[in-house]
């Protein structure tokens, strides 16, 4: 099976000023572009090659994971972000209440791990087992699909996702991103999902 890359939920230019369209045009255009190549160029032949990519990030690990995995992440990210500022709907802001006390709180240790994770990786918000929500933090590919956990929304935090509009400063871009661009009906979305697709 052939795995394509996805248009932006949105065009080029739409998130600006916060992320700009030279950005998008490197991270969407290129990098995702790469990973989701790289895959197609992997799986020919292995026990991959007509599995899902939700199946393919769960099973496989080496290059074929990484790959796999990059491919997911970023169209998840892309999906997490929006144009229109808004905010979380009543479940999700309840459940975020919950867990971290309020929106402002949650905001600011999501940020913190996101800012904390060495080298290149993510930051994610996920739904656990127990239907808790929960910050966690993932270095390079790995992501929460791949350890059985809902992944509510990602900030990717690879150098690449902020070189170009903000240079060395990952505090800022983070902070940036998650005041402005999060896409909350998708999160809310994603909490709502009662997935499981460990058992595909
Ligand atoms: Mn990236």
């Amino acid at each position: 099976m052939k795995h394509e890359l996805p248009s932006l939920p949105f065009a080029k230019n739409a998130l600006e000023p916060h992320m700009s369209a030279e950005t998008l045009e490197y991270h969407h255009g290129k990098h995702h572009k790469a990973y989701v190549d790289k895959l197609n160029a992997l799986i020919p032949g292995t026990e991959f090659e007509n599995l899902s990519l939700e199946q393919i990030v769960q099973r496989s690990s080496g290059a074929i994971f990484n790959n796999a995995a990059q491919t997911w992440n970023h169209t998840f990210f892309w999906n997490c972000l929006s144009p229109e500022k808004q905010s979380p709907g009543a479940e999700l802001s309840q459940a975020i209440n919950e867990s971290f006390g309020s929106l402002d709180q949650f905001l600011e240790k999501f940020s913190e791990a996101a800012v904390a994770t060495f080298g290149s990786g993510w930051a994610w918000l996920v739904k656990t087992s127990d239907g808790k929500l929960a910050i966690e933090t993932t270095s390079n590919a790995d992501n929460p699909l791949h350890h059985g956990r809902t992944a509510i929304l990602t900030c990717d935090v690879w150098e690449h996702a902020y070189y170009i509009d903000y240079r060395n400063e990952r505090p800022r871009f983070v902070k940036t991103i998650m005041s402005n661009l999060i896409h909350w009906k998708f999160a809310e979305q994603n909490f709502k999902m009662r997935r499981s697709t460990a058992a595909a």
